[in-house]
């Protein structure tokens, strides 16, 4: 019988869900999870949940999820104490730093980081200590065209979302909530959004080379030629301009170098546009007055705009258009969220700041551009292989499995295997870990407090959500905020013990709440460091930085300056999250924070990518195929195939073509099928179906966990491939770097 009801916010995607999580204890006093679903009283949810919501209490008794640090001896894992598995550590990593120095060794920071309270809080102190410049993360083969677009053009990566809620016509390039729930834009029921948009009348128009779930249940699907989205969306905003539709409305005065675009995007007419986008140019021409003629519409582009090699461009010109169109920085249209943390206050700030730069340092090997503070993962592998100064010779892995989830997986992941040492923090022995030395395993979501630090600053709605643990650590576990201190205490040269830990946790409270009392904006300008300490009760850890966030946030209680507002105290009083209203407008020209207060409409960096955007309005594909991927609402990346309920019934990973591409190849459905890249070859089965376009073949990421060394019960036995063999680590958006894993060229013939 149920004895006691938890709450917590989901942290498997985007969407934060709120969980009911039903418990009874059991005669030896332990508590065992009975039920896992919608929290009808979430104030964002309001009870929606999808298929993985409920796995929580899977995943926390997943026999594979290691409960205590393995160390490999003799190619085999064995358990071993944390004391053991830091000082192996120590003893490894130590020697390669000071005698190779600190860019010998790399790290890279997988997806689950941003959705971990700890590592959002804690990453950056390990990076800190191990003090390289090799620093990798899953954001270049994911969303950093988008922060880059948004970073030039207003001064600090503040991405605006779309207001589903509102708006009366949303035209969606690349994106699939019906499977991934959305992403830059944290909405729970992103569907359920969708459909009260259509049913208040409004339009909903997805632009994607498959008829997806979404593009099924939407107005209208204009399918459209993989990494083309640039294209389309030049040629909307020329007929904006063009037939003077163009009006931003309150932006107008915060504009700087609107008068360059007529003339710079001149040549993308929707006539030149449409052969490479196979979308027709009447069509073109009357989406942008649509758009135009709509009281509140938007734009809003994800990973089919992002992953693809014209990634920043597009990324822009979605913003662009949202502009032109008098929608940017509006009620139903694109917005800034206000979250209540990782935002400085807003009150009073003025507008300039010292706006975006990137490629200040350039990887060894190929001179690839840094980008906050990261080179694209597309050159990790090379960094490994390529001897000389400087050579990558361990590896950091937090949370990441770039074998599965990085182009090119054969090559990064016989780079991987050459490696001299290799530690992991990872709960399972994955493609990736397995080539670890040892791995550090975090507890399971269960056993971990959430707050989405980073995400709800993405939100359609302003809500601040703090879940405590559901149930405690066993004996053999750590929290993962001390698993990581003590990682960066070992980097450091420092012993890896509680006493360290607890003082660079100190450090990481004491910077933070100085660059709130230096700041004059601030609402605890001014004040002392101690005496803001001594108020922060006995918190340490996650717990106490999320609060001084929480406080010194555009709603926090500025340490009692504004006593109604929000601190920790007050979200775990209020279970179901706390909403703090609809999305503001007019937030520019606030938080803007280019150099002269104004939106970089034509920002220079991007002059370059226009040109390269003209010369590919003629291109023609050899008779290839285009490669795209795609998501399953029972899937999350790569990581939760070992969970029976969410793998079971028919076969997902498969080749999808259309019929007739697959007669003009002699590909039979349900076939063995090989497809084969530049850069690597793999065995698919057919799926033969008019949902992709002609011309484009599908295949989803995360699959082929069959390496030897993988301990992933369920996963392993699983009949899929990765996808990553193929996608090219070279073919890439230039401008940072980021993997073009859509509208891969590829040859397909019968295996
Ligand atoms: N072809 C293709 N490839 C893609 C994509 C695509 O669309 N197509 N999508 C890309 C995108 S958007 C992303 S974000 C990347 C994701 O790329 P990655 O982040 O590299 O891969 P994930 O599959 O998310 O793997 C997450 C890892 O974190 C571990 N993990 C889970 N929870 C925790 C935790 O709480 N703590 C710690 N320490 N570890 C944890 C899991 O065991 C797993 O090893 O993949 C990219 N790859
Ligand atoms: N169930 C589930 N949910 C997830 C994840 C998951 O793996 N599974 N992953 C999470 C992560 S890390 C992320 S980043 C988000 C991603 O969330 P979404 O961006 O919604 O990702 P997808 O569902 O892959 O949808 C991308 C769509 O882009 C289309 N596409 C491919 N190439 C192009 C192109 O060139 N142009 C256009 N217009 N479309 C193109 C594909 O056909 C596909 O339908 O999902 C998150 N949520
Ligand atoms: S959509 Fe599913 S996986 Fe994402 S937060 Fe909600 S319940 Fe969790
Ligand atoms: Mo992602």
């Amino acid at each position: 019988m149920a004895t006691r009801t938890a709450y917590r916010t989901c942290p498997l995607c985007e969407a934060g869900c709120g969980l009911e999580i039903s418990l009874s204890t059991q005669s030896d006093g332990s508590e065992v999870v009975d039920r896992i679903r919608g929290d009808q009283k979430d104030v964002f949810s309001a009870g929606y949940v999808c298929p993985k919501g409920a796995t929580l209490k899977h995943l926390h008794e997943d026999p594979d999820w290691l409960r205590q640090p393995v160390l490999k001896r003799d190619g085999k894992f064995v358990p071993v104490s944390w004391d053991e598995a830091y000082e192996t550590i120590a003893a490894k990593l130590q020697p390669i730093l000071k005698e190779h120095g600190r860019d010998s060794v790399a790290i890279y920071l997988g997806n689950p980081n941003v959705h971990s309270l700890a590592n959002s809080l804690y990453g950056r102190a390990l990076i800190m200590a191990l003090g390289t410049r090799n620093r990798f993360s899953a954001s270049t083969v994911d969303q950093r065209p988008k922060e880059i677009s948004a970073s030039l053009m207003f001064g600090g990566p503040s991405i605006p979302v779309p207001d589903v809620d509102r708006t009366d016509f949303l035209l969606m390039l690349g994106a699939n909530p019906h499977a991934s729930n959305g992403s830059l834009c944290t909405a729970p029921d992103f569907p359920g959004r969708l459909d009260r948009l259509q049913k208040r009348g409004g339009q909903l128009i997805v632009v994607d080379p498959r008829r997806s779930e979404t593009a099924k249940r939407a107005d209208e699907h204009i399918a459209i030629r993989p990494g083309t989205d640039a294209l389309l969306l030049a040629a909307m905003a020329n007929v904006l301009l063009t037939e003077g539709l163009a009006d931003p409305g309150h932006l107008l005065e915060y504009c700087d170098g609107l008068d360059q675009l007529p003339a710079l995007l001149a040549p993308f007419t929707p006539e030149s546009v449409a052969p490479a986008t196979s979308i027709d140019a009447d069509r073109i021409r009357s989406l942008a007055r649509q758009m135009a003629a709509a009281d509140k519409a938007v734009v809003y582009g994800r990973i089919g705009t992002t992953c693809q090699e014209f990634g920043t461009a597009a990324s822009w010109l979605v913003d662009i258009v949202n502009l032109l169109t008098g929608n940017l920085d509006t009620a139903g249209g694109a917005m800034f969220a206000t979250g209540a943390v990782g935002q400085a206050s807003t009150k009073g700030k003025p507008g300039a700041g010292r706006g975006f730069r990137m490629g200040r340092v350039k990887s060894r090997v190929s001179r690839a551009p840094e980008s906050f503070g990261e080179f694209p993962v597309g050159v990790l592998a090379e960094e490994i292989e390529t001897p000389g100064e400087g050579q990558v010779r361990a590896f950091v892995s937090v949370a990441g499995n770039p074998v599965s989830s990085n182009p090119n997986s054969n090559r990064l992941n016989a780079a991987l295997s050459s490696l001299e040492f290799m530690v992991s923090v990872d709960p399972y022995i994955n493609e990736t870990t397995r080539h670890a030395d040892v791995i550090l395993p975090p507890p399971t979501p269960l056993q971990k407090s959430h707050y989405d630090y980073v995400l709800l600053n993405l939100a359609v709605r302003n809500v601040a959500n703090y879940s405590p643990a559901v149930l405690p650590l066993e004996e053999s576990q750590l929290p993962e905020s001390e698993i990581l201190l003590r990682l960066a205490a070992v980097a450091a040269g420092q012993p890896a013990n509680a006493a360290v830990t607890a003082s660079l946790d100190e450090s990481a409270a004491t910077l933070m709440l100085e660059s709130s009392v230096q700041d004059e904006y601030s609402s605890v300008a001014g004040r002392e460091i101690d005496e803001l300490k001594a108020e922060l009760d006995s918190r340490r850890g996650p717990e106490r930085l999320l609060d001084i966030s929480l406080r010194t946030g555009p709603f926090g209680d500025g340490f009692g300056s504004t006593p109604d507002g929000l601190s920790l105290k007050k979200l775990e009083e209020s279970p179901h999250g706390v909403d703090l209203g609809a999305l503001q407008k007019h937030r520019i020209p606030e938080l803007l924070r280019t150099p002269d207060g104004k939106i970089q409409v034509v920002p220079e960096m991007l002059l370059p990518e226009v040109e390269r955007l003209q010369q590919a309005l003629g291109r023609e594909l050899n008779g290839e195929l285009q490669l795209v991927g795609r998501r399953h609402i029972r899937s999350n990346n790569s990581w939760m195939h070992n969970i029976g309920v969410l793998t079971s019934g028919k076969n997902r990973c498969t080749l999808q073509i259309h019929p007739d591409d697959a007669t003009r190849l002699g590909v039979k459905d349900g076939a063995e099928t090989r497809v084969t890249s530049r850069v690597g070859e793999l065995v698919v089965k057919a799926e033969c179906t008019d949902v992709v376009m002609r011309g484009v073949v599908s295949i989803p990421h995360g699959f082929g966990q069959h390496e030897a060394g993988v301990e992933l019960r369920v996963a392993r036995e699983y009949d899929g491939v990765n996808t990553n063999i193929l996608t090219d680590d070279e073919f890439v958006d230039e401008i940072c770097g980021n993997v073009a894993l859509n509208g891969v060229p590829v040859t397909v013939t019968p295996a």
